[in-house]
């Protein structure tokens, strides 16, 4: 890989439009009839930046429990679109949009909130919707903030209550899958079923085709208890002897180590190891073929992430975002609420390799919700030019690292502890879940096992590991507290 450096360049990120506040008439005036409570409290505030946004919505029903709900809402500005939705179904017809409940959220007791959110674009300006309405009804008031004070008659005369510091909780106990559950893309984070963004950290598997006896029980037991990760990726290369040669035996191959991160409480990310050629779409019979396959096979489960391309390149972005308008249906079809991880051009670099930046992904989004944007970095060769950009990036675009090297991008050479912790810290702050390559004894740099581990059949503790395997799992054993509520 080649980089072309580029003055890091920083996002316009305008403060957060601060939108309608509570609006209930319910709430607001006495009481004077006998009518049925309706009303609704809606919070909508964007991160901006040019041409583009993220909106988060909160609703809050301030009437009669509802069992389903539709939010309306209408753009002040013909140029403001939905692009990505999330924890509702968003649809838009000129400038009207309508935001229909999922299966898990529809239920709102009275007094009770849910959030959901959009990325979306705009090409003048983007003001906040003027209105909302809830099933119908208006949500009444106004969606800016009040300009004068309230009367003083409704201020609270007394001191607040003292504040109480909250007892502090234990970490939750289980394992990742049971603590976060279905996952789901949030804005630009990957959230639990709670809805709070989440860091997966985790490793790689080698070439299924070269290192099928690393990957079994133990050394499985040894991912999950001894280095604690919440993920693994199943690395299934589709040319240099991979799937191409023998479907069948490699999705079946894939579907048993599904089950294995299944049975110890880890997500499993099952990767089309896409490498040459990089234009995708010379797999792509093979990949509607495969995902169609493990997305049936694997639809009840809420650990499995899917990764449609490895790491196109030599291709444009309108090829791979092409490629990807045609796989993701396929997996929708069986699998609809999974999170679906599209490759990103030169190699996954977000475009930097290959001369490229983020801006091509922003401007020209893949058409489907629940979907993040990969990137790869090897640290002893990709340094702060790809470190800005994923920094830049991150404001925009939910991003997942599904593979990293502690070493150069040969997958060979030593460990740069130094270039290893400043991306591992940036990941960790900006919570990108990541998988670092490779769980296996293969003679390189980069694998975490001396060679002959996986004969010896023994993985745990750190006596089998190389001085990446031993950076790694330190790394990855430190506790992440996630979040239950
Ligand atoms: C490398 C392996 C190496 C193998 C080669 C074959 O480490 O043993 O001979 O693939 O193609 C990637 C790829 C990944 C590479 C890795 C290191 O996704 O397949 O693995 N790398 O070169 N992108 C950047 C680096």
């Amino acid at each position: 890989m080649t980089s072309i450096p580029r003055p890091s360049r920083r996002p316009l990120l305008a403060a957060g439009v601060v939108g309608a506040l509570a609006v209930a008439a319910a709430a607001l005036l006495p009481s004077t009839s006998a009518m049925a409570a309706t009303g609704c409290a809606v919070t909508y505030t964007t991160n901006d930046w040019q041409g583009g946004f993220t909106a988060n919505i909160t609703i809050k029903n301030l009437g009669d429990p509802m069992s389903r709900w539709t939010l309306g809402f209408t753009f002040p500005n013909s140029g403001q679109r939905v692009t990505q939705g999330w924890s509702a179904d968003f649809k838009q017809s000129g400038s009207a949009v309508t935001a229909q409940n999922l299966d898990y959220n529809g239920t709102l007791a009275t007094g009770a909130s849910t959030t959901i959110g959009f990325n979306g674009s705009w090409t003048t300006a983007n003001p906040a919707p003027t209105s909302f309405t809830l099933n119908g009804v208006t949500c009444t008031g106004s969606t800016t903030p009040p300009t004068s004070a309230p009367p003083t008659t409704i201020r609270p005369t007394t001191a607040p209550p003292p504040t109480t510091t909250p007892p502090t909780s234990p970490p939750p106990t289980g394992t990742p899958v049971s603590i976060n559950g279905q996952l789901r893309v949030c804005g630009v984070n990957l959230c639990n079923q709670y809805g709070k963004p989440i860091q997966l950290r985790g490793m790689s598997t080698h070439g299924l085709q070269w290192f099928a006896n690393c990957y079994n029980d133990a050394s499985l037991d040894a991912l999950a208890n001894d280095w604690k990760a919440e993920l693994l990726r199943i690395s299934m290369y589709v040319q240099e002897q991979g799937y191409e040669t023998n479907p069948t035996a490699f999705t079946n191959q894939v579907n048993t180590l599904v089950d294995k991160a299944t049975a110890r409480g880890m997500y499993a990310l099952i990767d089309f190891h896409t490498l040459t050629p990089g234009d995708p779409t010379y797999n792509l019979d093979r990949a509607k073929t495969f995902f169609a396959a493990v997305s049936a096979r694997n639809a009840g489960k809420k650990n499995v992430i899917y990764e449609i391309t490895n790491e196109p390149n030599g291709v444009s972005w309108t090829t791979i975002k092409n490629y990807a308008e045609q796989v993701i249906p396929v997996i929708r079809a069986n699998h609809p609420d999974a999170v679906v991880l599209v490759g990103t051009r030169g190699w996954s670099s977000l475009g930097v390799s290959e001369g490229g930046n983020s801006d091509e992904i922003v401007n020209n989004p893949v058409r489907a919700s629940n979907i993040m944007y990969t990137f790869h970095f090897y640290a002893a060769s990709h340094k702060d030019n790809y470190r800005n950009e994923v920094q830049r990036a991150a404001t925009r675009i939910p991003l997942f690292v599904t593979e990293f090297g502690t070493v150069t991008y040969t997958g060979d050479g030593a460990v740069d502890t130094a270039s290893s912790n400043a991306w591992l810290d940036l990941l960790d702050r900006l919570k990108i879940s990541y998988a670092n390559w490779t769980y296996s004894d293969a003679n390189e740099g980069s694998a975490a096992f001396r060679p002959g581990t996986c004969a010896s059949g023994q993985y745990a503790g750190t006596a089998p590991l190389t001085t990446s395997g031993n950076y790694m799992r330190n790394r990855i054993r430190i506790p992440n507290n996630f979040p239950t509520s």
